[in-house]
């Protein structure tokens, strides 16, 4: 079984039943999700007091989901991104490309993997905020070294989370932004080169987050909200229990706002990802991840991960909400939690 043998948690759970109907005007969403409105029921497993959120602030922002899907196309053209590949060099030079006109930050270093030192390397776009503190968007821009002698190009797995978050910063390009800081952190090495454990996965933010918290950074950041696997036509982004439940309730109010909810938290599942380094250091996080593609989640890692299953819908769907989640975390900035030294994740 894909979930026992990955560690997922929980699966799948009978919660996708209660959303069959109506959840798109929120009449039966999962009880968890209501946590910022007034008369929700408290989330079961949040472990901070309850929050009234305000209006969110800031101009509204909207990506442009044909322009995120060419990002994406451009990504799976360029081939297998596994490091050491040629195509992880390709795909280098396509972000200095598309964030030339960004402070674009390179974050060099080698991973101790199974297969020996690979040379890895994070890139972090920043759009400086009035306000102090950082919003970190983040995605994976590596493909697995274990399917490195197929054809899997990762058209969701990798491209369409890495697509969102440069057609995000086409969003945030030349703007005033009156709130936070934001950065998109474009994250390697997030596959295991053998077998997934916490060693053998995630080299880029273990390498990130060790480095912000040498440096002081982890402490100003505000959230750091991952995509991954979001481009899927048929989108369910799970509601993921190793993520910040303030912030996953923050998330589902700004779905709300939308009209999208029925995209989200019908189902729930505990993931290792890329968020997982920065949840150990108390940051506020949330995996936004679509963990269900396919039957069965039949295509995940699979040469059947093909741009043919994704649609710029569920690239739309994600990326407004995770731009109307930054409005709602700018106007609730004086109610956030601050950030625990405690370990909200297990090492
Ligand atoms: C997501 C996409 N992941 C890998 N590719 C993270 C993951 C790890 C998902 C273990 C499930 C199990
Ligand atoms: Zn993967």
């Amino acid at each position: 079984m894909v979930f026992s043998r990955m560690g997922i948690w929980l699966g799948f759970s009978i919660l996708m039943l209660l959303c069959a109907t109506g959840c798109e005007r929120g009449t039966s969403a999962p009880a968890a999700a209501n946590a910022l409105s007034s008369s929700a029921q408290p989330p079961q497993n949040s472990s901070v007091p309850q929050m009234q959120a305000s209006e969110p602030k800031g101009p509204v922002l909207r990506i442009n989901p044909e322009r995120a899907m060419e990002y994406v196309k451009d990504l799976v053209t360029i081939g297998p991104r596994w490091p050491g590949s040629k195509g992880q060099e390709k795909t280098a030079a396509y972000l200095r490309a598309k964030l030339k006109n960004e402070s674009l930050t390179e974050d060099a270093f080698e991973g101790d993997t199974p297969a020996g030192k690979l040379a890895m390397r994070n890139f972090i776009a920043k759009f400086p905020g009035a306000k102090d503190g950082i919003i970190v968007l983040a995605a994976h821009i590596d493909t697995p070294y274990p399917l490195r002698n197929t054809s899997f190009a990762g058209a969701n797995d990798g491209a369409s989370s890495t697509g969102l978050l440069l057609a995000i910063a086409d969003q945030l390009r030349g703007k005033k932004l009156e709130g936070y800081s934001v950065w998109l952190a474009f994250l390697d090495g997030e596959e295991a080169v053998q077998h997934w454990t916490a060693t053998d996965s995630d080299y880029g933010s273990r390498h990130l987050a060790a480095k912000w918290h040498q440096d002081g950074t982890t402490g100003k950041i505000k959230a750091f909200i991952l995509a991954d696997m979001i481009g899927d036509a048929d989108l369910n982004v799970l509601r993921d229990g190793n993520s910040t439940p303030w912030l996953e309730d923050m998330i589902f109010e700004a779905a709300k706002r939308l009209g999208y909810q029925s995209h989200f938290f019908a189902g729930e599942a505990g993931m290792d990802d890329d968020h997982t380094p920065f949840a150990r250091l108390g940051v506020p996080v949330a995996d936004v991840i679509d963990f269900n593609y396919g039957y069965n989640n039949s295509y995940w890692h699979t040469t059947q991960d093909t741009i043919d299953k994704l649609s710029p819908r569920s690239l739309q769907i994600t990326g407004d909400v995770i731009l109307e989640t930054l409005r709602l975390l700018n106007a609730n900035a004086d109610k956030l939690p601050a950030a625990t030294q405690a370990p909200r994740v297990p090492s």
